[in-house]
């Protein structure tokens, strides 16, 4: 895999979805500041070795490249977007779970937060990435380090993360505790927790 993605586009549009070759920025506050020497990844919770890295650590991590679409909710998709950076599944062998663990949130510098299912994160396209299409992670797409969950909803591809929190009961994220599914898979169109699929203009996300 390299970093310039092909671009043969068919049969990757979800319902609903409109292809764009920008890369909006969707966040809900201003982008943290985050000094590379200060930043911290932590895991913990339900983990027999919950362990915290500095970037030095991340980075020395076996690194991997993704080739994926994103969608966002508010019905735009970005195809093709080639990510660098840490394997979800590397992190959590090393913490090694308890096996309660079923569920993880996700959180990030500045207060938000997404719920995702163990298993979800455990596939193979899940990173943490620090670099896009080529180049380090812009600060307002998530740098230095964001989550990459292709085959969810974008809010699902938490920005500027901080910790994963392992969990034996869901909880709900920021975007779910406002009635956002639970899931989030754009294929089936899980848009909202109660079914209705119809987007509304007025969200920002
Ligand atoms: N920390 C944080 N992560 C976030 C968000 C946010 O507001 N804060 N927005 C989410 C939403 S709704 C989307 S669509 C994607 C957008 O990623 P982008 O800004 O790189 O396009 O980030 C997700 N991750
Ligand atoms: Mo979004």
């Amino acid at each position: 895999m390299s970093e310039t993605p092909s671009k043969n586009y068919s049969g990757r549009i979800p319902p609903g979805q409109t292809p764009t070759t920008k890369f909006p920025v969707m966040s809900l506050g201003p982008h943290p500041k985050i000094d590379l020497h200060k930043w911290e990844l932590r895991l913990f919770g339900q983990l027999k070795r919950p362990f915290t890295l500095n970037w030095e650590q991340f980075i020395g991590l076996p690194q991997v490249i993704v080739e994926a679409d994103f969608h966002c909710v508010t019905q735009w998709s970005r195809l093709g977007n080639a990510w660098s950076g840490v394997s979800a599944s590397t992190l959590i062998g090393m913490a090694e779970l308890n096996r309660k663990a079923r569920y993880v949130m996700v959180h990030c510098h500045g207060g938000y937060t997404v719920n995702l299912e163990l298993d979800v994160l455990l596939a193979r396209n899940v990173l943490f990435a620090h670099r896009h299409d080529g180049a380090p992670l812009e600060p307002g797409h998530g740098g230095p380090v964001r989550l990459v969950v292709p085959h969810r909803y974008g809010w699902k591809s938490a920005k500027w993360v901080k910790a994963l929190e392992f969990l034996e009961i869901n909880r709900d994220g920021f975007w779910e505790s406002l009635g956002y599914h639970a899931r989030g898979d754009p294929w089936k169109e899980e848009r909202f927790a109660d079914g209705n699929s119809t987007t509304d203009d007025s969200t920002e996300h």
